[in-house]
């Protein structure tokens, strides 16, 4: 019996993977190269279901005979492995982005004596479309809240964006450019304590109380569907701490990030001199234990913030307080500091991640941005979060508008500047 080949993400199951099916079956036996959730990760976002999931649905499929992880985004190396007689693909390869995959795998199977057959793509049905589809319904609380654990393993890196507003968690949602990997995008969003606090004109000084926090993350969790990490403070006393964990999570928040500061919270990033005393270790320990003990889920992360190299203490201090809150059950630690060499930054990386190989490190590069993704992934950062750009990105753009228009005593010239009415409403259409 000859053996056929079909790759595909199976997230979705529609019409055309049945057509593709039964016209393969003709050929041979079905075999299905199901992407991994790390194959997909790296080209495309996670998909709904898990890799198991997927896997024990499309086993169930008439005509499917076995199914194989495919770990890699191109066919090519599970051709090598199985030598199939054959591989099956829609004709929609013969354009746009998977041209040159078409080409390679043409090579292979001459090389291999096999054939490749291919399908008229079955009209009326684009997983490009049904994928989008998937993603206006939204998403539910419980798949949002696991999201982040499975990027922070399926990715090298995982990628946030700041979001203070509905309108700019849109622009995270949505944003894709095409890069070197294929599409590019932001994996999740920032609830940022400093964004949030400027977008309503009060400092960061933990002055916007939680409730007011709350009711603006929900204007974000209405309108995305990516994770969310949520920027704690100091947590407050231990006793609100563990009502703030239940909210979060109940909301599918992924995770809150809480900072070992002391007496009234400033922005870490304000001013030059030791401004912030450092919580206790005994003290701040027992607030992240009790916050975990809170937890309903076992996916939800409470994030360490180590704010020692911003009060001017050693990589040591640091060091040694962040081995301390994983003992209290820290599930990741986010060191933070306004050096612009990095240098520091990257010697606790080094160090922490010998003695802790499993536990999340999170980066946020605003002074040391010279680095890139792939540079910080390779000091041992599992998340990067970009934490404010898009409120200082909205600043200067509304400053340069308002002053057009005081300098001309009209609009008109702002126009150029400014967003076209047509494509606002075009942007968030009525009735979503
Ligand atoms: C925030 O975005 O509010 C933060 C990160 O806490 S930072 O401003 O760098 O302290
Ligand atoms: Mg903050």
């Amino acid at each position: 019996m000859k053996t056929v080949y079909l790759g595909m993400r199976g997230d979705i199951i529609h019409p055309g993977i049945i057509n593709i099916i039964k016209e393969a079956e003709k050929h041979g036996e079905v075999l299905v190269g199901l992407l991994t959730d790390k194959a997909i990760a790296a080209h495309k976002r996670l998909p709904f279901l898990t890799y198991e999931q997927r896997k024990s649905v499309i086993e169930q499929i008439k005509g499917v005979s076995r199914v194989v992880p495919q770990e890699d985004w191109s066919y090519v190396p599970n051709l090598r492995r199985y030598k199939p007689d054959a591989i099956i693909h829609g004709d929609n390869w013969k354009s746009g982005t998977l041209q040159k995959e078409r080409e390679n795998v043409f090579a292979v199977m001459k090389e291999l004596g096999g054939e490749v057959i291919e399908i008229p793509y079955t009209a009326g049905v684009d997983s490009a479309v049904l994928h989008e589809a998937r993603r206006a319904i939204g998403t539910t609380p419980d798949v949002r809240l696991k999201t982040l654990r499975r990027l922070i393993e399926l990715k090298p890196i995982t990628r946030i964006l700041e979001a203070h507003s509905g309108l700019s968690g849109l622009i995270i949602e949505n944003l894709e450019i095409q890069a070197e990997e294929g599409t590019r995008s932001f994996d999740g969003i920032w609830s940022s304590s400093l964004t949030d606090s400027t977008s309503k004109g009060k400092p960061d000084i933990e002055a916007v109380d939680l409730t007011t926090r709350l009711q603006d993350l929900t204007n974000i969790l209405e309108c995305t569907t990516k994770p969310i990490i949520f920027d704690g403070d100091t947590g407050g006393k231990t006793e609100h701490f563990v009502f703030t964990v239940r909210t979060l999570e109940r909301n599918g928040v992924s995770a809150v990030i809480i900072e070992d500061k002391t007496g009234l919270k400033k922005n870490s990033l304000f001013g030059t001199a030791v401004t912030q005393e450092l919580c206790p270790i005994p003290e701040f320990c027992e607030k992240i234990s009790a916050g975990k003990r809170a937890q309903v889920t076992k996916d939800f992360m409470i994030i360490a913030r180590l704010e020692s190299l911003i009060a001017g203490f050693p990589v040591q201090d640091a060091l040694s307080r962040a081995a301390a809150y994983v003992e209290a059950g820290a599930d990741g630690v986010m060191i933070h500091s306004k050096e612009k060499s990095g240098a520091d930054i990257k010697e606790f990386c080094a160090t922490f991640r010998a003695g802790h190989p499993h536990v999340a490190i999170i980066l946020v590069p605003t002074t040391y941005n010279q680095f890139t993704e792939r540079e910080l992934s390779d000091w041992g950062a599992n998340i990067v979060i970009y934490a404010n750009h898009l409120l200082r990105a909205s600043y200067p753009a509304m400053l340069r508008a308002a002053s057009s228009i005081l300098e001309h005593s009209r609009s008109l010239e702002a126009d150029s500047i400014c967003m076209p009415i047509k494509e606002i409403l075009e942007l968030i259409p009525e009735g979503v």
